[in-house]
């Protein structure tokens, strides 16, 4: 079949070397990562330039580029020969016919070895109702990755325990990079950033364990390998990491019916201070389930009306934050006039405010970079009860003159 499409080929690869393009789509990112000296020929790839006529087709052509399988599932474009042998699976044509759309997909004791592999459920896509641990290890494609990002595209084990919120039966645990909170519950759609460290030896390896009662487990981590020079690069210290000038952050198995705020959580949120942006403002999402807003919902007994609570006190000081938390450097709320000279950093209770008050208000923060930190004890009951973390919106505010 190649051999037969091989004056196919050779027009491609002359119209491409013409035309200067690329065929794969591949964001920014991967187009610069490309431009770079020696960047093209990363084990990403797995390609050697001794492949005398395909080398130069991949090296002009396809570059690392992303394609989207029929399924949904990003795949990596390779030669249509290489995706089988290299543990993928095909998911149709990409580059115009001439490459496969290959989808690299592992589940329990599995090892990730290319760029974007995902890591699902046994079962997948039906649910898992098992018990046991299921691993994936995480090798570097190559020396210089710096980072890995975990996408939580689907993610849906069972609940923390109801009194202290604790992940007893199942749990969500990466380790070997640097720390992760364990999660359990729902937390589609986010993410996490993992300090892939130095050296190749030491894998990252995540892993889901299952215990207790039967229940429909489903997961599907895309697992992204960031280099070091990437503009995709989380800042350090960031478990996660968004871009742009506004974007919505939530704990994780938030949910205004049914979440419940983990305990046991250290970590923090980071926006990329966007350029000519010098302040960031934060309100609490709409909550459509709930009469009373339940999107800010951190400590109290969030079944009656709980006032927000600032600062760190001591422990027994009323309406201060010495068991949970989310550090907002220096935050006032913005309708404040004149500007108060006051500001604070821990806030928490069950109104989303920077003062104490039971309505809930815009906080704003200059401090920069722009990070929110969270940080949960292990305790919940007898005091905070039925919490269901956060969910904020925010928007950076531009610079202004003077
Ligand atoms: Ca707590």
């Amino acid at each position: 079949m190649v051999y037969g499409k091989m004056c196919k080929y050779f027009l491609v690869v002359i119209t491409v070397v013409l035309t200067q393009s690329t065929i794969c789509t591949g964001d920014t990112d991967q187009r610069n990562e490309r431009s770079k000296p020696g960047g093209l020929f990363g084990s990403n790839w797995g390609f050697t330039p001794s492949k005398r006529f395909l080398s130069l087709f991949t090296v002009v052509t396809w570059g690392q580029g992303q394609c989207t399988a029929p399924s949904g599932e990003y795949g990596n474009c390779v030669p249509n020969n290489e995706c089988l042998p290299r543990g993928g699976i095909p998911g149709g044509p990409c580059a115009a016919g001439y490459g496969m759309c290959c989808v690299f997909m592992q589940s329990c004791g599995g090892i990730a070895r290319e760029n974007g592999t995902y890591f699902v459920n046994p079962n997948h896509p039906d649910a898992y109702e098992g018990t046991g641990s299921c691993q994936l290890t995480i090798m570097k494609t190559h020396p210089d990755i710096c980072q890995i990002r975990l996408d939580l595209d689907n993610f849906a084990i069972s609940q923390p325990e109801p009194i202290n919120h604790i992940c007893n039966a199942d749990q969500f645990l990466v380790s070997g990079g640097s720390p992760a909170p364990s999660i359990c519950g729902t937390s589609h759609g986010e993410h996490m950033y993992i300090d892939a460290g130095l050296g190749q030896s030491n894998p990252i390896t995540v892993t889901v364990i299952t215990s207790g009662p039967a229940f429909p487990r489903t997961w599907r981590i895309r697992v992204s390998q960031i280099p070091c020079g990437s503009i995709s690069k989380a800042d350090q210290g960031c478990l996660q990491w968004y871009t742009g000038v506004y974007g919505r952050v939530k704990s994780f198995n938030f949910d205004t019916k049914t979440g419940r705020q983990l305990s046991n959580q250290d970590y923090s949120i980071c926006m990329r201070t966007e350029r000519n942006f010098c302040g960031i403002q934060y309100t609490a999402c709409p909550d459509p389930s709930n009469n009373r807003s339940r999107s800010f919902t951190i400590s109290g007994n969030s079944n009656s009306i709980v006032n927000s609570m600032v600062g760190s006190g001591t422990q027994g000081t009323p309406n201060s934050c010495t068991n949970d938390w989310l550090l907002i450097g220096c935050a006032r709320v913005t309708d404040r006039i004149p500007v108060p000279n006051t500001c604070e950093d821990r806030i928490c209770g069950g109104t989303f405010n920077a003062e104490v008050s039971t309505l809930e208000r815009t906080v704003q923060s200059s401090v920069r970079p722009f990070r929110l930190s969270f940080h949960t004890d292990l305790i919940e009951a007898p005091n905070d009860i039925d919490n269901r973390g956060f969910c904020l919106d925010y928007t950076q505010q531009p610079c202004t003159n003077g």
